[in-house]
């Protein structure tokens, strides 16, 4: 490896030895750029890279709240303000109980680049708490979110720090979060959350962008390698938000989808989701997928050895390990579409390229989402609302802009169909150039 690149990796591994989601995120990234460092030494005398790995900042808080048995209860509440090169801190809010430092620093590196290949003008953040939404009464979410807000204020606003949803953080969070925030501000700062309700600011489509922007990646992926998604079997894993607008616009572009998961369970049905069931389990019923019936119900990892074209894994991060990657390859796969972020473990990925198997990268298949939050922004400081149709044609062309960028940085660097190496070089490219133009900050 390069010996610059290989002293930035080792750094980051001694400086952060007990994180290793933040490791995985930066080493998957480095080690895709070495045909682009070779060609600039100027780099390491900027200290470009350390840079680069670097949040700009990191905020942990305390976020107390009482239970409705009357106890309190304290979380940890986090914000990785990353990198502000070419946008306010933009990124969503994870509520999970795995949320550590190390996830929140691998989200905020991968939306660096996430966002630089969205072509639009936002910085990369992430943020979050360990605090598990799940079997919490409405009340109980509410005043969490109002105790996680009074702290968080502080440190956002609309040209400063713009969150989202992520894991746990959907609607329902957002209102209440943009609540507090607007009463302690005193002031309609309208920009200053994405996802928003549609009666207070939302865009139409935002729901729907990052599953549907997976797919739009999808269909340029395929059709670029002479393929096409009609006809096609799909497997996706989640049943969140994302699953759920990837497994709709799927189906709308002719691919049946025989399986979808939650975090206990995966359901198996060879005649084809019905959609609008799961939207009722999980979206409305905020239940369980064990509760669709007619339906095989086999555990969560399972679904990696049902027999499908393409699998979407839409859940959480690692998901996919080689032991997996290695059961989909035997069954035939043709292409991975990674819509949670780094769901590939490096393994996986690896084994998928080595066996021509087509693979979408997080940081650009999933951006429809926070583009769309972007294109949100947008309307929000024209005080003006845009269509549906508006929207998403909108986010259809950035996700052909997106696939385009990737495509070309490979074939520019002779890597062939390597979208994952395509994607951080592209991203990387821009980032450069823009922290060349400003100084050593
Ligand atoms: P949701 O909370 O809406 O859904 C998450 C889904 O994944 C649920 O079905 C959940 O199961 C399952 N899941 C979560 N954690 C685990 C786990 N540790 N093991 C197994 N299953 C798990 O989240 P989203 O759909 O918004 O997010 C899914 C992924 O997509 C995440 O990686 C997120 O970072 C990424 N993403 C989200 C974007 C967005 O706009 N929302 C944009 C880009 C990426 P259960 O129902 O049992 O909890
Ligand atoms: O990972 C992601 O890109 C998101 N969770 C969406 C972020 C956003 O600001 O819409």
């Amino acid at each position: 490896m390069n010996r610059y690149l290989e002293k930035v990796l080792n750094e980051v591994k001694t400086k952060n030895e007990h994180e290793k989601e933040y490791i995985q995120a930066v080493d998957e990234v480095l080690t895709t750029l070495e045909p682009v460092i070779e060609k600039h030494c100027e780099y390491e005398q900027m200290a470009l890279l350390e840079r680069m790995v670097e949040p700009e900042r990191l905020i942990t808080f305390r976020v107390p709240y009482v239970n409705d048995a009357g106890q309190t209860i304290v979380h940890r509440g986090y914000r990785v303000q990353y990198s502000s090169l070419i946008g306010p801190y933009k990124g969503g809010l994870r509520f999970h109980p795995s949320v550590n430092q190390s996830i929140m620093k691998f989200l905020g590196f991968e939306q660096i680049f996430k966002n630089a290949l969205t072509g639009l003008p936002i910085g990369g953040g992430k943020g979050g708490s360990d605090f598990d939404p799940k079997g919490k009464s409405d009340g109980e979410i509410m005043r969490f979110c109002q105790s996680f807000m009074t702290e968080l204020q502080r440190h956002i606003g609309q040209d400063v720090d713009v969150p989202a949803g992520d894991i746990g953080v959907g609607e329902r969070e957002i209102g209440y979060l943009f609540g507090q925030y607007k009463r302690i501000k005193d002031a309609y700062e309208g920009g200053v959350l994405t996802g928003k309700g549609l009666s207070y600011g939302g865009s139409l489509a935002r729901k729907e962008a990052t599953g549907y922007g997976l797919m739009y990646f999808m269909r340029e992926m395929l059709n670029a390698n002479g393929q096409s998604l009609e006809g096609k079997t799909a497997v996706i894993s989640g049943s969140g938000n994302v699953a759920i607008y990837a497994c709709q616009k799927a189906q709308e572009l002719g691919v049946k989808v025989i399986a979808m998961s939650d975090s206990q369970g995966c359901i198996y049905d060879k005649n084809g989701i019905n959609l609008e069931l799961i939207k009722q389990i999980k979206e409305v019923n905020r239940g369980r997928i064990s509760e669709y019936k007619n339906a095989q119900y086999l555990e969560s990892k399972a679904i990696w050895g049902i027999k499908a074209d393409i699998a979407l894994p839409c859940a959480t991060q690692n998901e996919v390990t080689l032991e997996d990657a290695k059961k989909l390859v035997a069954n035939g796969v043709i292409a991975i579409g990674e819509g949670a972020n780094m769901p590939c473990t490096k393994e996986a990925t690896e084994y998928f390229l080595a066996n021509n198997v087509l693979v979408a990268p997080a940081k650009a298949s999933n951006a429809g989402g926070v583009a769309t939050s972007a294109i949100e922004m947008s309307q929000n400081s024209m005080r003006y609302y845009l269509t549906f149709e508006e929207v998403d044609k909108m986010l259809e062309n950035i996700m052909i802009n997106i696939f385009k960028s990737c495509q070309k940085a490979a074939e520019e660097y002779g890597l062939g169909n390597n979208y994952v190496a395509g994607a951080n070089i592209a991203a990387f490219r821009k980032l450069a150039k823009a922290m060349k133009a400003q100084g050593i900050v």
